[in-house]
């Protein structure tokens, strides 16, 4: 990879989808705090590959009822960022629902939107998506065909199905990072110049 450009992913979604476990598991390494109960993240967190590389905008899930509406705190936090550091400016963003919540709110759609006007592409993400060798739960595709029905925006007409903490007792398999990386860095390099 050419190590003169890093490539800058944004993770966002709702509260407790998976986001902090997706940044561990592109890193192979248990960099960013992951939780049950409480929302865990706040703010944004940035982490960088030990070869620069890469980085991961780790950001805090949105919930209901917080102190700043998500759409304002993404987009004050957006601005932030791509008129920060440009080592660190979002190339592409990853829009995260857990699999089996099967909704996309309009609240979600509006945060999609807000990216796609900062100029940052982005791609749709399943996380907790069950697998057994090549079989995929039957709802978590149908949500994730669904959601590739939606007129929302996004940058890549397959949404990416992934689960990225295994549970060998429940038959549980890690699956998808591999393949939602290679999408996001060909999007990356396909994007305009000025998006970098
Ligand atoms: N089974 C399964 N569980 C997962 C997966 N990814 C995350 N989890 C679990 O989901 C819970 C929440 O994960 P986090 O990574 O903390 O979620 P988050 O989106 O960062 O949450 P906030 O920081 O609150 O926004 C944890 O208990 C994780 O272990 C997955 O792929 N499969
Ligand atoms: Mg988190």
């Amino acid at each position: 990879m050419n190590t003169a450009r890093r490539l800058n992913v944004a993770i966002v979604g709702d509260t407790g989808v998976g986001k902090s476990s997706l940044v561990n598991a592109i890193f192979n390494d248990q960099r960013a705090a992951t939780g049950i109960g409480a929302p865990v993240t706040e703010g944004a967190e940035y982490h960088v590959s030990h070869d620069g590389t890469v980085g991961v905008w780790d950001f805090g899930g949105f919930e209901h009822g917080g102190d700043v509406p998500p759409l304002d705190g993404l987009r004050e936090r957006l601005a932030q960022i791509q008129s920060g550091s440009q080592d660190q400016a979002i190339a592409v963003a990853w829009f995260c629902w857990d699999a089996s919540s099967a909704r996309v709110t309009d609240g979600h759609r509006a945060l999609i939107a807000a990216l796609v006007n900062a100029g940052v592409p982005v791609v749709g993400v399943l996380t907790k998506v069950l697998r057994r060798g090549d079989a995929i739960k039957e709802e978590h595709s149908e949500f994730a065909q669904w959601i590739e029905g939606e007129d929302l925006g996004l940058a890549d007409p397959q949404v990416y199905v992934t689960a990225v903490v295994a549970d060998p007792d429940f038959g549980v398999e890690v699956h998808g990072l591999a393949q939602l990386l290679r999408a996001t860095s060909a999007l990356a390099s396909a994007a305009p110049e000025e998006l970098h």
